[in-house]
Parts: structure tokens; C-alpha cells; sequence
């Protein structure tokens, strides 16, 4: 990995800002109060420097502003459709395409397609609303991921893998006709942004077609995950980041999109799949849940911008700058001794809080309690709460979005917030949302 040490620069310059609200101290304490202790419930314009999510927060290039003055927001065939199929088939190389108005309207679809009731689905560990809509589906979720992904102290440079023996394990178990696919997320976001490595996907390849299994991506951050093989992993350091994730997405049957992330949008995703039924009845239930297959509840313009952003978001100087500020902050966290997930991944910082907080047990929510993420809900059927292996809070950092000095002034607070961590004693859920509760849940502090 080359060092972090910004000795270069950002390849932009800045055209337009946005002001930021400038907050106190007593403001900020009595919004998250307000708030629930939820930084989903906050409001924005609250944050000084918002480290939510790098979904939908990008900044788009001028050539995409200029894009969305080209849509043609007619309701069937629009010019801006095609654009966009022709974008996803030079840098994917899927053969069929159907728009989405985000990742999880392409999840939907993908998982009421192709998965059956008692249908089993290996994942490289799982994003929460992938997750569900296999479970919606009547399909049931089982994390094959390498066990050195449940490890924030593990420096092996491909976290994400798939434990190929767990995935023997589980087609001996259930039988190949129970799998109507794999799903292998690049990078994994709830491992910390982990990638996972080329070898990985053709050893998977070779595997899943000797059983008749189809493997299926979700290629939401796919070119962060391309940089790091092209650190990491021999033979690629010189390819070039397009090349690389045309070559993941070739060891693969269909993906689905989030353009949120790595496309450099506000909104958008795809369905992207090779097989032709599966298009046929994908196509026909798009118009149910989303819009007719050609926008798939896009405006035009969204789809011209998506296009735009999938071209820049392969251009290697482009994600090695946004990695390279991800790893910058990495470094300064490190220096205050802050406990983080290593390596640090694509697409944020995500801090162990059970190291943070060690003295808050784990049934007071001690990553909620020291920011925000409480991903992983109950067991359906004992009602207990899920205790995953890792608590972890994510700095997530938006793409093309702050400067080094944000880097470094978040860097600074967490480091405050080290240094009085004793005085945080965790926190109690007292509103509980059915689905997906760590969006809407709230709590009240011990
Ligand atoms: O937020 P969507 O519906 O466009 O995409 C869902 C989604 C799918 N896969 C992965 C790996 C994601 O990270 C993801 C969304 N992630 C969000 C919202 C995040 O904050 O990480």
C-alpha cells in the first residue's frame, strides 16, 4: 500500500461550496438528545461534518451537473437510459440492465426473482437491507465470510473473502438445488469496508459452477474494492482500475447497485444480470415496485448523472485520492491510539467500540451509544437481541466532499472523546422500529 502522505493532491478543484452551519457545543449536545441518541434522526443541518454515510452524499463533477441538463424525461425509452446501459456494459459487462431508484429497489427484484421459500443464501457477510430482502423473500441468510473479517486486529489485506470451506460446508448441508446463488458484496461494508481478492472470486467461480450455482455481486463500492487488489494482490499492480473491475464483474451472473457510493450520484442503482429469464421476469416486476424497466423510478437526468459517475469513478487517480483521504484519517487515528478496524477500508473509519468503551456491556448499544451504528436487530424467532461479533462506529467519508483539514479536525474530536471515554455509560433502547430498526430506533442515555 502505498504510504498516506499527502504529498499530492486531490484531482479536482473546487468550483462550488456549500456553507457549512457552524455549531456549539450545547446546540450539537441538545439536537442529539432530541434526536434520540440517533444520528439517523438528526437533522442535517445540525452537523458540521457529517460522517453518516458516503451513500448519496457525493459531489458530482460538472460534467454530471451538465448531464442532468441532458434528460429526456420521457416516460418510456428515454435517450438517458441508453446512455447508461451503454456505461454499465463497457465498465460491467452484464448484458442486461434494468434501473432502479437505488440499491435496494435492485434487491427487491433480484431476491423475489430468484429466491424460493427455504432457499439458502452464503454471503460474504451481509448488508442490512440485502439481508432482508432475502428474508422477505422467504430465503435465509448464511455468512460464509473468512473468519479473520470478525478479527479489528487482523492486518490480512483481503477481510472480505469468502471462506470457501464454510461454502462447501453449506452446499453439503442444504444440496446445491436449495442455493439459487451466492452473494458476494465488494468491498464488505459491515466487515469495515474490507475487499475481497481476485484469486478469491475465481477460486468461488470454479467452485459455484461445479455445483450449478450462480454467483451474484453486489458491486456497490466494486472500485474501491479493484484499488485494493491492485495494491495488494500480484500480478495487478498495473492494471488499471477499469480493467479490474470488469475482470470481478466477468466471474459473475448479475449484480446488483447501489450508484450512491461508487458512482458519484445522490440516487440511483441498478439490476445488472446475463441471463435472459431472469431479465424477462425481472423486467416485468420493475414496473410493479419501481417504474417501467427503461428509468425504474429515475428521472432521466439521474440516469445521464449515473452514467457520467460510473466513468469517473473507475479513473485510478480518482479513487486513489479517495482511498488515500480515507487512509489519512486511518493514520491520524491511529497516532491518538484510537482502536480501529485494520486495514482500513474502502470507505470509511470504522472505530471498535468495544475496545473504545470497554466498560459498557454490550446490551447498552456501545457503538450507538458512541455515535450511531446499531445494525444488527433481534432473532425472529427467540426475540433476543442480535449481538454481533463486532460493534463497530463508522466514519463513513463522502466522496470528493471535504478537505484534509476536515480529516483532521475529526480526528482531533475523536481523540477528545478518547480521552473522556470513561464518562460514557452506554445507552437504553426505548423506541424499537419493526424493520431495520437502527434507522428509526431511539434511546434514552444511562
Ligand atoms: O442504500 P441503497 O438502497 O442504495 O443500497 C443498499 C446497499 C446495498 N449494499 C451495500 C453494500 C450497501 O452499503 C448499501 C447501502 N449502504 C448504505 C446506505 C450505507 O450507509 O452504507
Amino acid at each position: 500500500m502505498e504510504s498516506s502522505k499527502r504529498s499530492w493532491a486531490e484531482p479536482f478543484k473546487i468550483k462550488m461550496v456549500e456553507l457549512l452551519k457552524m455549531t456549539t457545543p450545547q446546540q450539537r449536545a441538545s439536537a442529539i438528545k432530541e434526536a434520540g441518541y440517533n444520528t439517523f434522526l438528526l437533522k442535517s443541518e445540525d452537523v458540521y461534518i457529517d460522517l453518516l454515510t458516503d451513500s448519496g452524499t457525493s459531489a458530482m463533477s460538472d460534467r454530471q451537473w451538465a448531464g442532468l441538463m441532458l434528460g429526456d424525461e420521457a416516460y418510456a425509452g428515454s435517450r438517458n437510459f441508453y446512455t447508461l446501459e451503454k456505461a454499465a456494459k463497457k465498465y460491467y459487462g452484464y448484458k442486461y440492465l434494468i434501473p432502479t431508484h437505488q440499491g435496494r429497489g435492485a434487491e427487491n427484484i433480484l431476491s423475489q426473482v430468484m429466491i424460493k421459500k427455504g432457499d439458502i443464501i452464503p454471503g460474504n457477510m451481509y448488508f442490512t437491507t440485502t439481508r432482508l430482502h432475502q428474508e422477505l423473500a422467504g430465503g435465509t441468510f448464511v455468512d460464509v465470510i473468512v473468519d479473520e473479517a470478525h478479527d479489528p486486529e487482523n492486518l490480512d489485506p483481503f477481510k472480505g473473502n469468502i471462506d470457501l470451506e464454510k461454502l462447501q460446508a453449506v452446499i453439503r448441508k442444504h444440496g446445491a438445488q436449495k442455493i439459487p446463488y451466492v452473494c458476494v458484496a465488494v468491498t464488505v461494508n459491515m466487515a469495515g469496508g474490507q475487499p475481497v481478492s481476485m484469486q478469491n472470486m475465481k477460486a468461488l467461480r470454479a467452485l459455484t459452477n461445479k455445483h450449478g450455482i450462480r454467483i451474484i455481486l453486489d458491486m456497490t463500492r466494486i472500485a474501491e474494492n479493484a484499488y485494493f487488489i491492485q495494491q495488494h494482490e500480484k500480478g495487478y499492480s498495473r492494471k488499471s482500475i477499469a480493467a479490474i473491475v470488469k475482470d470481478i464483474c466477468s466471474y459473475t451472473d448479475g449484480a446488483t447497485f447501489s450508484a450512491k457510493k461508487d458512482a458519484l450520484v445522490n440516487i440511483g442503482g441498478f439490476l445488472a444480470i446475463n441471463d435472459n429469464d431472469i431479465y424477462e421476469e425481472a423486467s416485468n416486476l420493475v414496473v410493479v415496485y419501481e417504474g417501467l424497466h427503461t428509468y425504474g423510478g429515475l428521472a432521466g437526468r439521474d440516469m445521464e448523472a449515473m452514467a457520467i459517475g460510473i466513468e469517473e469513478s473507475v479513473h485510478d487517480e480518482h479513487i486513489r485520492a479517495r482511498i488515500g483521504q480515507v487512509l489519512y484519517l486511518g493514520e491520524q487515528l491511529q497516532k491518538a491510539g484510537i482502536p480501529i478496524v485494520l486495514p482500513v477500508g474502502g470507505h470509511g473509519i470504522f472505530i471498535d467500540a468495544k475496545k473504545f468503551l470497554p466498560h459498557v456491556p454490550q446490551d447498552k448499544f456501545p457503538a450507538q451509544a458512541l455515535a450511531a451504528e446499531l445494525s444488527a436487530g433481534r432473532n425472529a424467532r427467540t426475540g433476543d437481541h442480535y449481538y454481533p461479533k463486532l460493534e463497530l462506529v463508522r466514519l463513513t467519508i463522502p466522496r470528493r466532499v471535504y478537505t484534509q483539514a476536515h480529516m483532521d479536525v475529526i480526528a482531533e474530536s475523536v481523540a477528545r472523546v478518547y480521552k473522556r471515554r470513561k464518562q460514557v455509560k452506554g445507552l437504553e433502547m426505548i423506541f424499537e422500529p419493526k424493520y431495520l430498526r437502527f434507522f428509526q430506533a431511539k434511546f434514552r442515555k444511562l
